[in-house]
């Protein structure tokens, strides 16, 4: 029975916001922002709150300081010459049967990654059911290379990858890795493997989105490999 009256799929989504990455989180945040108090506060509440900026702790250096090792990390990736984005892309299904370009539709994992915060985006591919099981994503690239990585960006319930494919010239599938992918976050899955004899232009990447409770969303998927 996969026939859900609107009243049914609204009932799950609410059970679903206590659990992993949820939708409609956007909503959420705008609707629990507190309004700054308008008041102007005493000078001697600024001069405090001056002095804690000035000592940050060594908790918050830390987070810093892997905030940053975070971003120049993403950079890098995003600018790999070695690397390419996907160009076409097709999925087992997806979010309210998104097609063409719209939000969550396979062609979001398509390009340079463009989600900027851990969680339901749009600009990701999301499959049609948050917790069902087996769902894929079939990319295509540019131009065909002898592979040695495949980059997945996660970004809403990472952790959920179950196996990555890659396809040789005459359209058969090769698994390059089967595991338990140890994402979370906002993160690249790197999956490494030796350079393939063949060229490849096509990767498939599946999930088990029943490992992972809530929506599992990938944002981007790089190809990485040489012409020789
Ligand atoms: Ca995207």
């Amino acid at each position: 029975m996969k026939i859900y009256s609107p009243l049914v799929v609204g009932f799950l989504s609410l059970v679903l916001l206590s659990v992993g990455c949820k939708k409609d989180s956007r909503t959420d945040e705008t609707s629990t922002a507190k309004p700054t108090p308008a008041t102007a506060s005493g000078s001697s509440s600024t001069a405090a709150k001056a002095a804690s900026d000035s000592a940050p702790s060594v908790a918050e250096t830390t987070a810093k300081m892997a905030a940053a090792e975070w971003a120049l990390k993403q950079d890098e990736i995003k600018r790999d010459p070695n690397g390419q984005w996907a160009i076409q892309a097709a999925a087992s299904s997806t979010y309210n049967d998104a097609q063409g370009t719209a939000g969550w539709s396979a062609n979001q994992a398509t390009g340079a990654p463009n989600v900027d915060k851990y969680g339901d985006d749009g600009a990701a591919w999301a499959p049609k059911t948050p917790d069902s099981g087996i769902e894929w994503l079939d990319l295509k690239y540019p131009k065909p290379v002898h592979a040695s990585e495949v980059r997945i960006r996660e970004s809403c319930g990472s952790g959920a990858v179950v196996k990555v494919e890659v396809y040789d010239e005459k359209g058969v599938a090769n698994t390059v890795w089967q595991g338990n992918d140890p994402t979370t976050d906002l993160n690249y899955l790197i999956v490494k493997f030796p350079k393939t004899t063949f060229k490849a232009d096509r990767v498939k990447v599946t999930l088990a989105t029943n490992v992972v409770p809530g929506w599992n969303e990938i944002d981007a998927v790089q190809l990485v490999g040489a012409d020789q």
